[in-house]
């Protein structure tokens, strides 16, 4: 099979290149947006597809309009980074502007499900068998349709475009892509010297972050086997310090309730001999007035903090897009995404670290401490998979 590329300020420019040189039979495999590529001038966004020769491809015939558009088509699926751009427009305005946000979201929601609609008509892809089956069942984990896609696209590229080939096979291609996207290293073990990791917890209402903080302390695996403190700073809401009042007794693992800016000063330098600080935030809707700018301030104390975004598996992807994008201003170095033992669709989370761009760096899958705590791996993921399939 011949494989070519080919590159144009279109995705039409670059296929009538193709077309010139190849002739009127080319199929395209693949397209690509590329960014502003010193080699082309640096100024504009380019288009780079990758061609097949028709009759070499075991009567695989996609069609040019079944495949996914150039990102700079009207009709492509929002990305998480437009949605991103759109919440950081007036980011410093965000939290004391509820009205105006709430319209925006509402809006945002009604455009992101036309365009998901129309876009669905216009990009399912035909894959051949038994790239199609693998396709379906990516569906089925809760992969984007876009991703999934992209995936098997990839697969039947690896395999030359060939037909005969075990699906074990190329689902093994795919398994390999997903746990390479989780290899990169979330967690700095770097800190000052002598001085404590802090690691701050944040994330809307009721999605384990007390829970994860309480795992993180006492597994073995993780902080458990290090002199380790809890910092609670949600004093506002009544009875909210028990459950970690509690875990504190049974655990031995001081937590210490702070109130003020001032009083978060005074503990971190008294635990200035622990190695790891954990801080729990309190739950709140990211539109709550002053929320974040509040969590700014505290985390401005620490040098270099550690700031993991909490996301529950439960949420849909349009939520968690734009509770992601709330939280991005706060800069997180991680996820971590819980109760991935209530989803029927983990495969989400794959679609959130490739939108996003961040590590999962642990994984929750049920409400026992300390033991329903992974580490974020793929792996872990695939497993997943395989309870659905
Ligand atoms: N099934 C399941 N439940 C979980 C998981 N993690 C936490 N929970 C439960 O979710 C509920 C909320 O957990 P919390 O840790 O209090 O959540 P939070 O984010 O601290 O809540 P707020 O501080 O109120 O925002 C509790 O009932 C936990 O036991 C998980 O991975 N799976
Ligand atoms: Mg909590």
């Amino acid at each position: 099979m011949k494989l070519k590329t080919y590159y144009g300020k279109t995705q039409q420019e670059a296929m009538n290149l193709a077309k010139e040189e190849l002739g009127q039979d080319v199929i395209m495999l693949e397209t690509r947006e590329i960014g502003k590529d010193k080699s082309f001038g640096g100024k504009q966004n380019f288009v780079q597809i990758t061609v097949a020769v028709d009759k070499e491809l075991n009567g695989y015939r996609p069609g040019i309009q079944k495949i996914k558009p150039a990102r700079n088509n009207s009709l492509q699926q929002k990305s998480f980074g437009e949605y991103y751009s759109t919440i950081t427009r007036d980011a410093d305005q965000v939290s004391e502007s509820n009205p105006a946000i709430a319209e925006e979201l509402t809006f945002l929601r009604h455009e992101l499900n036309r365009l998901n609609h129309q876009l669905r008509k216009l990009t399912t892809p035909e894959f051949p068998e038994p790239y199609s089956k693998v396709f379906e069942q990516l569906l089925r984990t809760g992969i984007s349709e876009d991703l999934a896609a992209r995936f098997v696209r990839r697969a039947f590229l690896l395999m030359d475009g060939k037909n005969d080939i075990a699906k074990d096979k190329i689902f093994n291609t795919i398994k390999y892509e997903i746990c390479a996207l989780f290899n990169k290293e979330a967690l700095s073990e770097k800190t000052g010297k002598g001085k404590p990791r802090v690691i701050a917890v944040v994330g809307p209402t009721g999605v384990g972050k007390t829970t994860a903080i309480m795992k993180l302390a006492v597994h073995p695996e993780f902080y458990g086997k290090k002199k380790t403190a809890i910092i609670s700073t949600d004093s506002y809401r009544v009875a909210s310090a028990e459950p970690l009042k509690t875990f504190s007794k049974i655990a031995s693992v001081p937590v210490i309730s702070i109130s003020s800016t001032n009083d978060f000063v005074q503990q971190i330098e008294r635990l200035a001999n622990y190695e790891i600080i954990l801080i729990d935030t309190p739950g709140r809707s990211p539109y709550f007035p002053n929320y974040i700018q509040e969590l700014k301030s505290y985390f401005s104390i620490i040098d270099s903090p550690e700031v993991l975004l909490v996301l529950s598996t439960t949420a849909d992807m349009e939520d968690l897009f734009l509770t992601t994008g709330m939280y991005l201003t706060l800069n997180p170095t991680g996820i971590i995404f819980t109760k991935v033992d209530e989803t029927s669709r983990p495969g989400k989370i794959i679609s959130m670290m490739v939108e996003v761009g961040l590590p999962v760096v642990f994984f929750s899958d049920g409400q026992m401490v300390p033991n329903n705590l992974r580490e974020g791996k793929g792996e872990f993921i695939w497993e997943k998979f395989q309870e659905i399939w």
